[in-house]
């Protein structure tokens, strides 16, 4: 039997803590309200699973009964079942392409754990929020926060490891004032936030962070958009240690397409 179909089976979500966003379907407020009465049900087990806001918001995730797909979940969201009475089993899983709301983007893919997997890195370009997914092939071993920038001037350019602990590196440019800041990251975490320059000519872009003098930090290729000149950073964490002019290519037709 579909557990779709079963008549016992109520699926509601909860609708008085609605997000800015729709994420899924969702309960009137008076069924939400009824539910949170917890009335006993003659002869049945109810169970009632509740899933808070923060942790993986964005996330959708589905869940099983006894092991049949019963929906999904999302931030502020309910299911309410009535079954029979005995042992039960509740499941959860979450996939990648879960993801609802497409003020979610993706910035980086760096490995920022340093486990040799490549991680995922999104940004929402609405608030501002930056979170990542550590990984472990197709599946997310960790989703969590990383920092709030609320300014969406600032764009993440670059994703090297800029200090050499085996660990990706978060590499910032604000599109306004020049401003270029560095997380140096541990995981989820920002082991070290400092502003590396200020370059206030936003013609230059970052297009390149490979390691171009071969001392295991990642180095930072610029490019400008109007003059056609080029230079490069040479990185020691959030230190500049040379600060040099490449080349000039002046026809903007030329464009860095393998920067590593
Ligand atoms: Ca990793
Ligand atoms: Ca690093
Ligand atoms: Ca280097």
């Amino acid at each position: 039997m579909n557990p779709r179909t079963l008549p016992t089976l109520l699926i509601l979500a909860l609708a008085t803590l609605l997000p800015a966003c729709a994420l899924g379907p969702r309960a009137p407020a008076e069924k939400d309200a009824e539910a949170r009465l917890f009335r006993p049900v003659s002869d049945k087990a109810v169970i009632y699973l509740l899933r808070e806001y923060g942790d993986i918001y964005t996330l959708e995730v589905k869940v099983g009964l006894d092991g049949k797909d019963v929906g999904s979940t999302w931030p502020g969201t309910y299911h309410r079942w009535e079954i029979e009475p005995g042992e039960h089993t509740i499941t959860a899983s979450a996939g990648v392409g879960a993801v609802p709301n497409t003020d979610w983007q993706i910035v980086g893919s760096g490995d920022y754990d340093g486990d040799g997997k490549s991680d995922v890195l999104w940004r929402n370009s609405v608030t501002g929020t930056n979170w990542m997914y550590l990984m472990n092939g197709g599946t997310i071993t960790t989703s969590v926060g990383v920092s709030v920038t609320p300014d969406l001037n600032w764009a993440i350019v670059g994703n090297g490891d800029y200090d050499g602990d085996g660990k990706s590196d978060i590499l910032w440019r604000n599109a306004v004032t020049g401003t270029n800041w560095l997380y140096l990251m541990n995981g989820t975490s920002i082991a070290t936030s400092a502003s590396i320059s200020v370059l206030p000519d936003t013609s230059w872009k970052i297009v390149g962070d490979g390691d171009y003098n071969g001392d295991g930090k990642a180095d930072v290729l610029w490019r400008n958009t109007a003059t056609g000149a080029n230079r490069m950073y040479l990185m020691d964490g959030t230190s500049i240690i040379s600060n040099s002019a490449v080349s000039t290519v002046t026809d903007q037709n030329w464009q860095i397409v393998n920067p590593n």
